[in-house]
């Protein structure tokens, strides 16, 4: 190192020279940046992620606030948890401006004591912090098409997972007393089409969270602020957002999220209505669509695995289009109903190779194959796709969907 000093430097000022001095001043730029990187920033008083990281949702932008959906990135995770400012984004009408101060939460209809909370009254009861995953029903629906998503994140990305900090909803519903005859719950929000869904009484008083915070710090605009439902296992639209009112009466209110939305029209010309319920799902997260290998060797498979109906038991991974299967690593801790992240070391011989992965949940229930899963439900629902995802290794190390 050293002895070659001299040499390069001489190299160097006959280059420069040769530049005109172009080449001095941009040391001395180059030399001040280097200094002021090191000096580095004052303190601030909300962190910021590295200004040489670029990873996002990938929206549409809009002139106005509408309808609209945004995935996680999913390809560009670690571990389990989604950072709340790449959380998906799912919205029927645009995200409320709310001020917590005037927000109010109304609790009426088959109630003893019907209640009228601030988000201040909320925030003194007892809470809890469970970490869940929160999927929409309409997560890889492009799937069911013939022509599949060419990314992790536009194809599986509407599913992400964060800690959730609120009050038990049974907590609420045993200070306000049910009726005889109550049976569901109409949850609205304040947004401007006031999105609402029907709940069963029992899920309500099971497990629903009426959650505040995420990951440590008040819930996102996005995920809801100031309030929202946390609804584990069951789709993501029964995760009311903005939640302002929860009525319960003696049936569901059939709006319309329930029965022209979300609902699975079958081969035989009938709707599934209340497909609550997310099934076993999984997706190789590395490699994954739009990322390129660089040349054979030794990488790591990765991925994430999660189940509306508990934990996950196991995941296998094939790199041969689904003719073997491996057993994956399950990354400790396994939560119920949270992503489960899942490894594989793998030497690439640097031929087109098609990788998968197959989630098994604690039900015993296993993640079908997309042809399975069109046997049963043909291919009139846009909805609950939970097929298995292929990805293909082209021998020049960039990966795509199968189709390609
Ligand atoms: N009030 C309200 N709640 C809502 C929605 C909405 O548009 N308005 N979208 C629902 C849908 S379809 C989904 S998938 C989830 C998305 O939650 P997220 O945007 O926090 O990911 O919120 C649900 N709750
Ligand atoms: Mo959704």
């Amino acid at each position: 190192m050293k002895k070659n000093q001299p040499s390069s430097r001489r190299r160097l000022l006959q280059l420069g020279a040769a530049l005109g001095g172009g080449l001095a001043a941009r040391q001395e730029s180059a030399r001040a940046e280097e200094s002021d990187r090191r000096l580095g920033k004052p303190l601030s008083a909300y962190g910021e992620r590295s200004p040489f990281e670029k990873s996002g949702r990938s929206v549409r932008l809009t002139k106005t606030p509408e309808a609209g959906s945004s995935g996680t990135p999913l390809g560009d995770s670690y571990g389990i948890l989604t950072p709340s400012a790449l959380h998906y984004e799912r919205h029927h009408s645009g995200v409320p401006n709310i001020d917590p101060a005037r927000h109010r939460l109304v609790i009426h209809g088959m109630v003893e004591r019907p209640l009228i909370l601030t988000i201040e009254e909320i925030k003194r009861l007892p809470s809890v912090s469970r970490i869940y995953v929160v999927e929409c029903g309409g997560n890889s629906g492009g799937e069911w098409g013939p022509k599949t998503g060419s990314d992790a994140q536009r194809s599986y990305g509407l599913a992400s997972c964060s800690e959730w900090t609120g009050v038990p909803l049974s907590l609420l519903m045993a200070e306000t007393g049910v009726r005889p005859g109550a049976s569901w719950i109409l949850a609205e929000g304040a947004d401007a089409c006031r999105m609402q869904r029907s709940i069963p009484l029992a899920k309500a008083i099971e497990d629903i969270l009426l959650a505040y915070g995420q990951n440590g710090e008040p819930i996102r605009p996005e995920q809801g602020y100031p309030l929202r439902l946390i609804v584990p296992g069951w789709e993501g639209a029964t995760h009311v957002k903005w939640l302002q009112r929860l009525k319960v009466t003696g049936q569901p209110h059939m709006t319309r999220d329930e029965t022209a939305r979300y609902s699975d029209l079958m081969p035989d010309g009938k709707a599934r209505l209340f497909t609550f319920v997310m099934e076993a799902k999984s997706v190789v997260t590395f490699p994954s669509g739009g990322q390129k290998l660089n040349g054979a060797g030794l990488y790591e498979i990765t991925g994430l695995a999660w189940s509306g109906r508990g934990r996950i038991e196991r995941v296998e991974v094939t790199t041969d289009g689904g003719r073997s299967w491996r057993n994956a690593q399950l990354q400790e801790p396994r939560l119920r109903i949270a992503f489960t992240r899942f490894r594989l070391p793998w030497t690439w011989d640097g031929r087109q190779a098609v990788l998968a992965s197959r989630a098994t949940d604690e039900s015993g229930y296993v993640q079908p194959s997309k042809q399975a899963l069109i046997e049963v439900r043909g291919l009139n629902s846009g909805y609950h796709f939970n097929g298995i995802k292929l990805w293909k290794v082209q021998a020049d190390g960039s990966v795509t969907n199968a189709d390609a």
